[in-house]
């Protein structure tokens, strides 16, 4: 009944290519400089990457990477730290990121998917009365994109062994993980994520993000907040239901008695 986790992150954070960047190219359509890596999740003090704290060479053998068809050998195989890719390109695509851990683990691989963001963040909030349709949010120009700064997308995850053979139990607990400030040292924004919209203000304010833990407990917040919500739109919608079952039953009455 043995549980022991590790804290990583994975995602991307994307440039714009200046214009003398993009004159020396061999590739002039592209329009992007882009990084997707698998990080420990605590920032090291002082740094400007997002994560990366712990060298995580430990406990896995190697990372791959599976860009779109459109780049060569779009298959990446990263078997040392930093585990990550860069490239250049000119558009978004699905990343498959697979981690393998070292032999002695006896684990299988596990297989995550991001979305490269190249893109700025916006949110389009849902009007009441509006259109259902979504609204593709429009993508500025270069100039205003890089004017925003790097693009950051990050996603928070646990990688979660259980029941560990004791000789990867020990080599685990030989590294335990630095463990996530509770609030940003240096006044780091929180990373951008949709799940917290309010995050988005901070996040074009530039500056590089950093994970904390007190984003966990800003999320359970948030989940609260949502399901309080949830009842009493319930409570809400039960009340109408009775209601009209009330004005169905009289006007089916009154349907009977004229007949
Ligand atoms: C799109 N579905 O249409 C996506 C595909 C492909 C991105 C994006 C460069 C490849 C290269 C590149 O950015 N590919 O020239 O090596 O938006």
């Amino acid at each position: 009944g043995v549980t022991i986790h590790r804290p990583v992150i994975y995602g991307n954070i994307a440039t714009v290519l200046t214009p003398a960047e993009r004159e020396t190219s061999h590739y002039p359509d592209h329009t992007h400089r882009w990084t997707v890596a698998v990080r420990s999740a605590p920032s090291a003090p002082d740094s400007d990457v997002v994560g990366g704290a712990d060298d995580l060479g430990y406990f896995i053998k190697r990372v791959t990477f599976k860009l779109h068809d459109t780049y060569p050998n779009p298959t990446r195989n990263i078997d040392k730290p930093p585990f990550e890719v860069s490239e250049t390109g000119w558009g978004e695509f699905e990343i498959q990121i697979r981690i393998t851990y070292v032999a002695e683990s006896g684990e299988k691989a596990t297989t995550l998917y991001h979305h490269l963001k190249l893109h700025p963040w916006s949110i389009t909030f849902p009007m009441p009365n509006a259109s259902a349709v979504p609204v593709e949010p429009e993508i500025p120009s270069p100039e205003n994109a890089a004017k925003l700064g790097p693009v950051h997308s990050w996603q928070y995850d646990e990688i979660v062994f259980t029941d560990p053979f004791q000789n990867f139990l020990n080599l685990l607990t030989a590294h335990p993980p630095t463990p996530l400030p509770k609030a940003s040292i240096n006044k780091k924004p929180v990373p951008f994520h949709s799940s917290n919209p309010a995050s988005l203000e901070a996040s074009l304010k530039g500056g590089v993000p950093e994970f904390t833990s007190a984003m966990e407990k800003d999320e359970a917040d948030r989940l609260e907040e949502a399901k309080g919500k949830i009842i009493k739109e319930q409570e809400k919608w039960r009340a109408t239901l009775i209601e009209k079952e009330k004005e169905l039953e009289r006007l089916q009455k009154l349907l009977t008695s004229k007949e």
